[in-house]
């Protein structure tokens, strides 16, 4: 039996092992299922053969079923059949996991007899993250293996849990330090004694107590803020426990094809290549990173301290440069403050053991080994360049230097260095170690190597990475600075900010552009739009509400009033003083204050923003209007159901 590809069976004895060969993920596209199809069948023949041990080769068991394969038909055989077949198989499998059973891959794992499971594998069922819900029994069989409330947890919400915490509520049956020879154990262990002996397994088992469907549901439609797929895999997994397999598993399907064919898994998909299509842009040619094992940050505030974090997260020592001891210790403060809360959120094992790579210091000397320094000083032009001068005197020649500036000339910056080819800017989003976002800005020199490292180091710390070119802004901002000004249109034009707001919720954002502004302060903008007021085209209407608000001191949430008030220091409340400024300037204006619907406020909004990307398409700051969308899903809040406010001009709903 030997030699099937993408899978193979080998016989240890009264045990066959079928392994899953096809890289990088054991996606389980339709050569894939054929292959598995035979094995099953071969071996369903074989009375020789006691228990079945299913692993994956390469990084992991299985990632699912093919993602590229959605646009067209479905080929025979399903997954669904296949897993139909190997779970009434009469020889037992136990599925022996490594990496991560995702989708279509923890299903298979749920059809198998038995699971083990690297401590650290992923095992989770995320298709509602592509606009789906499992399609090929994980409603059915997950909340008889786990129970309704956990598996409700795993497939409504879709976020992966580890081998251990899959041990905790019964996905798996033991946990391996060692899986070949663990699994062999386990399989030899079966074919002697019995499943049933050996697993305690009942077969599949509903919980007691079905949950509060309504509450449920309350709570999943605020989360996922408008998405269906959650929704759909709730009512799925509801409607499956009062039926027969069959019945279950022929709703599922239903419910998988409709969502498979509808605009939201579309939108989805989009951004799963667009996410990873983005780490790859043609700029970086053959180019590959200079190695990165040290590392500096210039600068110790929020935005320092967070990509200080960022970098120790991701195991990088640090030295942190800051202008004197007081503003060293606030810093280092900052990174051991964001740390310890990475630890109560178990995302890192140890503080202590990070903050051993840690260093500040208030002398550039102590950079000369890092290869690597980013700069998150205050966004000045003449300070950033000091720094850079310092920089170029201490750092090694081969070092790359980054600048974390958001709206500042890189172009003029690199003019002033004697190597501007090792320049880039890393635009992080704030807080720097947990926003997914990085904008890789090229300068006219950067050269595609300094590029690439960027790349490099984006992709080691887990982030999502677009390349971009310099302009005010970059591609987020930019567009932010115009969909912001477009807002500012609608409330002088007779909308308030609690209308905008909810539109933009309503829509999908997590907040509306007036809270997020008082969640910030408005000093920021009001200083970009000083800076800009000499340069600013006079033809272009400008609204200075916003300035009027700085000026009379309403910075937002921190001085309890901004565009809203906030009497508790939280909760936005409609502002009279700010009534005032706005009915001000329409009388000023000789504006009549008209009504906007919510819709009309979204097509401007979004309009505004489609605009912009268009302007920054055909200067060549971005490189594709998927880049665009990947920016605004992931540092906006552009709600990624949508796919991206590109995607929705190419992609009209009717
Ligand atoms: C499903 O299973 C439906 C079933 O319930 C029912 C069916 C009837 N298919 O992300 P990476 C590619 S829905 C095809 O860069 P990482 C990916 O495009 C599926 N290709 O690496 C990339 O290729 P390229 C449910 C896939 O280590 C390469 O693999 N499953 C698939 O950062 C490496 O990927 C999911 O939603 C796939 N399923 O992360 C899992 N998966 O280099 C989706 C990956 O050419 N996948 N590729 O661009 C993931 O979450 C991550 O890719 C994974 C690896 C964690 C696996």
């Amino acid at each position: 039996m030997a030699g099937l590809s993408p899978v193979t069976v080998e016989l240890l004895g009264a045990i066959a092992r079928v392994s899953l060969n096809a890289p990088p993920v054991n996606a389980a596209g339709q050569a894939l299922r054929q292959a598995l199809w035979d094995a099953a069948a071969a071996i369903e023949a074989d009375t020789k053969i006691k228990a079945v041990i299913l692993v994956g080769k390469g990084r992991g068991f299985c990632a699912g079923a093919d993602i590229s394969e959605f646009g067209r038909p479905a080929q025979a055989p399903l997954l669904a059949e296949l897993l139909g077949k190997i779970a009434a198989a009469h020889t037992p499998w136990l599925a022996a996991l490594h990496g991560m059973a995702l989708g279509g891959g923890l299903e298979l794992a749920l059809a198998c007899h038995a699971r083990i499971a690297t401590p650290d594998c992923q095992l989770g069922l995320p298709e509602v993250s592509l606009g789906l819900i499992p399609g090929a029994g994980g409603t059915f069989r997950l909340p008889r293996v786990v129970g309704v409330a956990q598996a409700v947890e795993m497939i409504c919400y879709g976020k992966p849990i580890t081998g251990k915490q899959a041990a905790e509520i019964g996905l798996v049956d033991a946990l391996a330090d060692d899986l070949p020879t663990n699994a062999l154990a386990l399989a030899q262990d079966i074919a002697t004694r019995g499943l049933t002996a050996v697993t305690g397994a009942t077969g599949l088992r509903v919980a007691p107590e079905p949950p509060d469907w309504g509450a449920l549901t309350a709570t999943l439609r605020r989360k996922t803020r408008g998405q269906s797929a959650p929704l759909v895999a709730l009512e799925t997994i509801q409607t499956s426990l009062g039926l027969p397999e069959h019945k279950a598993l022929a709703q599922e399907r239903a419910a998988f094809i409709a969502l498979r064919d509808g605009a939201e898994s579309a939108a989805l998909r989009h951004l799963f290549r667009a996410e990873r299509a983005a780490m790859r842009p043609k700029q970086l040619g053959t180019a590959q990173p200079r190695a990165t094992s040290n590392t500096g940050v210039i600068g110790g505030g929020t935005m320092g301290s967070g990509i200080a974090t960022a970098l120790l997260m991701a195991g990088y020592p640090v030295t942190l440069i800051e202008r004197d001891e007081s503003a060293a210790t606030k810093g280092a403060a900052l990174v051991r403050h964001n740390l310890d809360a990475a630890q109560s959120r178990g995302l890192i094992a140890d503080t202590a053991a990070l903050l051993n790579t840690f260093q500040t210091s208030t002398d550039y000397a102590a950079l000369a080994p890092c290869d690597l320094v980013i700069e998150a000083v205050f966004e000045d032009f003449d300070i950033k360049r000091a720094v850079f001068t310092a920089l170029e005197a201490h750092c090694a020649p081969e070092a790359i230097l980054a600048s974390n500036t958001s709206y500042l000339d890189l172009n003029a910056l690199a003019a002033t260095l004697a190597q501007p080819a090792r320049l880039l800017g890393l635009h992080f989003f704030a807080p720097a170690h947990i926003m997914k976002l990085l904008e890789v800005v090229e300068t006219n020199a950067t050269a595609p190597e300094t590029l690439a490292t960027g790349f490099a180091l984006a992709r080691a710390l887990g982030k999502v990475a677009v390349r971009a070119g310099v302009c005010d802004g970059f591609i987020g901002n930019r567009i932010m600075s115009a969909y912001r000004r477009e807002c500012e249109y609608i409330l002088a034009d007779g909308a308030s900010p609690a209308d905008i707001d909810a539109a933009m919720r309503g829509f999908g954002f997590p907040m509306g552009v007036f809270e997020m502004q008082d969640l910030s302060g408005l000093e920021i903008s009001y200083a970009m739009r000083k800076r800009q007021a000499a340069t600013r085209n006079s033809a272009q209407r400008y609204i200075p509400i916003a300035d009027w608000l700085v000026e009379a001191g309403r910075l937002g949430r921190k001085t309890k009033g901004g565009w809203y008030a906030y009497p508790d220091g939280k909760t936005p409340e409609p502002a009279p003083d700010t009534a005032a400024l706005i009915a001000r300037y329409r009388r000023e204006a000789g504006i009549v204050p008209r009504r906007f619907e919510e819709t009309a406020i979204m097509g401007r909004i979004l309009a505004a923003m489609q605009g912009e990307g268009r302007a920054i398409l055909a200067e060549g700051i971005a490189n594709s209007a998927d880049d665009i969308d990947v920016v605004m899903v992931n540092g906006y809040g552009f709600p990624r159901w949508r796919g991206g406010p590109m995607w929705m001009l190419a992609n009209p709903t009717p």
